[in-house]
């Protein structure tokens, strides 16, 4: 049984190979992406084992994800195949209107995840892990699948099994005040958070860093994590505030990234690093991620990110 188990919406993810508007863009790129999927694969490459609870449809898609997911090495035996419901699909359109940004377009609405419901969640899966990962998009898909969400904190809870949240708001899937009004008790259950600034705004009021954080772990978790973009990322805990600069790296897609920051983080935290080196090599796999196009491709491998880390030092 997997040591990190995760449950969420797999995609496929269509990447316009040119920056621009959608409408002029000709050629995509095919990859495999979706959040917990990716934190899936990450947990791989760390040399752990993973495992998602998830849906695809019974189509090119779906068998596509599967396979890739598997030949990934990600356990995909909690991946049923929905009869009726199509696998989900976005398009990335990168680098306009803003330079250095992307944004998504979903095409998964009705989707064979967003069916995904408190049934499809084994006990006996998510006991036998050390680690449960959920995000801010799986209770945004449906209302079943925030009763599958719901199901998962309960038996973590219950078992003792560390859980890692990662807010990830999508206002394209929702409101700021459904958002809130649903998230909000699922941050309180997290050990470890994750977030940014416009997520704590729409959770707590407040985006400063350090005040969003206070008033987050207040609500339960003992460590959070705020991802800066280009800031860096800050992790506050009971020990104190840790801090660490963003790396400076040419910007191709910036999509996925805060996936491999949460998977490299986690899997630090598994094998008893400090906060220092868990944000450090977190942030390693951040910058890998946007030099490329696709969310999992260029997450790293330990052996990866100190080579990465020589290179800047080499450079310094
Ligand atoms: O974090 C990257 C994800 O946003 C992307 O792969 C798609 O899961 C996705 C989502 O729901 O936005």
């Amino acid at each position: 049984m997997p040591e990190v188990v995760t449950l969420g919406e797999p995609l496929v993810q269509l990447n316009a190979v040119t920056t621009g508007p959608l409408r002029y863009v000709t050629y995509f790129e095919r990859h495999v992406a979706g959040a917990e999927a990716n934190v899936a694969v990450g947990a791989v490459r760390m040399g752990l084992t993973s495992g998602l609870i998830s849906s695809v449809g019974n189509d090119e898609f779906g068998k596509l994800i599967i396979q890739s997911l598997r030949g990934e090495g990600v356990d995909v035996t909690q991946i049923k195949t929905d009869g009726v419901a199509p696998t989900g699909v976005y398009f990335v359109q990168r680098g306009y209107p803003r330079p250095r940004r992307s944004s998504v377009l979903y095409y998964r609405s009705g989707s064979a995840a967003s069916r995904l419901g408190a049934d499809d969640v084994r006990a006996s899966y998510i006991k036998s892990a050390k680690w449960l990962h959920l995000t801010g998009i799986t209770p945004a898909l449906s209302g079943s699948c925030r009763d599958a969400c719901e199901r998962a904190f309960e038996i973590a809870r219950k078992s003792g099994i560390k859980i890692s949240f990662d807010t990830n708001i999508r206002p394209s899937l929702w409101n700021s005040r459904d958002a809130k009004s649903v998230l909000l008790p699922m941050v309180s259950r997290a050990d470890l958070l994750f977030t940014d600034p416009d997520d704590s705004r729409v959770l707590v009021g407040e985006g400063e860093p350090a005040r969003a954080a206070k008033l987050l772990r207040e609500r339960g978790p003992a460590t959070v994590v705020m991802k800066l973009g280009r800031e860096g990322a800050q992790a506050f805990t009971g020990k104190g505030t840790f801090k660490q600069k963003a790396y400076d790296v040419p910007v191709v897609d910036p999509i996925g990234a805060g996936d491999a920051f949460a998977a490299i983080f986690v899997c630090g935290v598994l094998k008893g690093w400090s906060t220092g080196k868990c944000l450090q090599a977190a942030a390693v796999a951040g910058a890998l991620v946007i030099t490329a196009r696709g969310d999992e491709e260029n997450i790293p491998s330990e052996p990866e990110i100190q080579e990465f880390l020589r290179d800047v030092k080499e450079n310094e």
